[in-house]
């Protein structure tokens, strides 16, 4: 027998495969993972390697023992906008609630006019160099979404900023349209204009385009009614594109059971979320993204209901909502310690929620995990135990990221 040519081949590595059958992690001690181009050719434990290692592949790299996982996916981030909102902070923590900021035109709409005001090459390279941060955290995918242009042209610009990052950096780059995210200033008073807008001209131009993977929407008391989201949702769906909500972060007005009707890939935030809406979600398969960032930046007390998704078998992902008003977050490691702190999620529930469920969470089924055929997307990490990747509060393990099968 002739033995496989794969490219590279890293040995004396421990593998959390994430899995969801057999061992904690999925983990294979004494391991091995080699990749064939951009694919995952092998993995598994040395011993089943086909031959003598230096038979097996042109490069093959000692690793000493690391722990190798896969590319870790930040499947919700609110990543390209224009300026920061730490004045905003600060009146917070004089006591104004985000609330009360929002109805007085700062909140999300401080962020439209920095957003509408910045050039292109602005919010790309502001958005450059949080997601480099990101990235050298062994993120390979992220989740970009729009929503503080809120015009055509506005959206359309945040969006191309977000294709860019993706094809100027070694990291994949999902969209979302988030057009129904707040009431421009301009149709104040005119909500149902605006709803009409954004399903009739914003969302046909954008999906046309080709700049959005999937539809988002707000749906909340400062935000979008749930008929709002429905009529969105309804578009999306005429236009080809998948949906995921902003649903119950505030308020209980529905939204996980409204997203689940819908067929929604993902409902996010979840912290006011009932059991009738845990029921929808596990009927119809869609991933619980928790976002404890936001939680914790806004005081939150609420928690979501973690025992019940756990119960239903709702798969949950954590993400950082990096954004400037509620999670100005640029670590997903650090959000990695606050689902297990804040919502007493397990580490091995957290590292899948930034993982395997984060990879449906975006609809995506060719990453996630460490398997045969898969994108060769992971991260080598200076830890004893995966646990430690979401232990250590502040700090980076990672040693290195191999994105497609190059190592970056
Ligand atoms: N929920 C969030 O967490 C972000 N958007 C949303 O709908 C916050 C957006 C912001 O405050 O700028
Ligand atoms: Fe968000």
């Amino acid at each position: 027998m002739t033995a496989p040519r794969w490219d590279r081949l890293w040995l004396n590595v421990r593998l959390a495969t994430m899995e969801p059958d057999g061992a904690a992690y999925g983990a294979i001690e004494d391991g091995a993972i080699a990749t064939s181009g951009d694919r995952i050719a092998f993995v598994g434990p040395r011993q089943d390697l086909p031959a003598a290692p230096e038979a097996c592949a042109v490069v093959v790299t000692d690793c000493g023992g690391a722990w190798i996982t896969p590319g870790l996916i930040d499947c919700h981030t609110h990543l390209v906008f224009g300026g920061e909102r730490a004045h905003e902070f600060e009146l917070r923590l004089e006591g104004a609630s985000y609330e009360e900021i929002a109805r007085a035109g700062g909140g999300i709409r401080s962020t439209v006019n920095a957003t509408r005001g910045a050039s292109e090459d602005v919010l790309f390279a502001s958005a450059r160099s949080r997601l480099r941060e990101t990235m050298a955290q062994g993120v390979t995918t992220i989740e970009i979404k729009s929503g503080y242009g809120l015009s055509t042209e506005a959206e359309m610009k945040m969006l191309r900023v977000a294709r860019r990052l993706g094809a100027e950096l070694p990291v994949d780059v999902r969209t979302s349209f988030l057009g129904a995210h707040a009431l421009p200033p301009e149709y104040e008073g005119r909500q149902s204009d605006y709803v009409k807008m954004v399903c009739d001209e914003m969302l046909p131009a954008i999906a046309k385009a080709g700049l959005a993977d999937a539809v988002d929407a707000f749906c909340e008391n400062i935000g979008f009614t749930p008929a709002e989201t429905d009529a969105v949702f309804d578009a999306a769906r005429r236009n080809g594109l998948a949906v995921k909500l902003h649903a119950d972060q505030l308020s209980d007005l529905g939204g996980a059971a409204l997203a689940a009707r819908h067929g929604a890939l993902s409902a996010d935030h979840l912290e006011h979320t009932s059991q009738d809406g845990v029921a929808a979600m596990a009927k119809a398969g869609t991933v619980a993204v928790l976002l404890p960032g936001a939680f914790y930046f806004l005081r939150d007390t609420k928690v979501p209901p973690i025992e019940a998704f756990r119960r239903a078998g709702v798969p949950m992902a954590v993400a950082s909502d990096c954004n400037p008003g509620s999670s100005p977050a640029l670590s997903l490691l650090l959000m990695l310690n606050m689902a297990c702190t804040l919502f007493r999620l397990r580490p091995e529930e957290a590292l899948a929620g930034v993982t395997r469920n984060a990879a449906r969470a975006l609809g995506l089924n060719d990453r996630g995990r460490l398997a045969v055929g898969l994108n060769a997307d992971f991260a080598l990490w200076d830890v004893g135990r995966p646990a430690e990747l979401c232990y250590w509060i502040g700090g980076n393990p990672c040693r290195s990221v191999v994105r497609r099968g190059i190592e970056r």
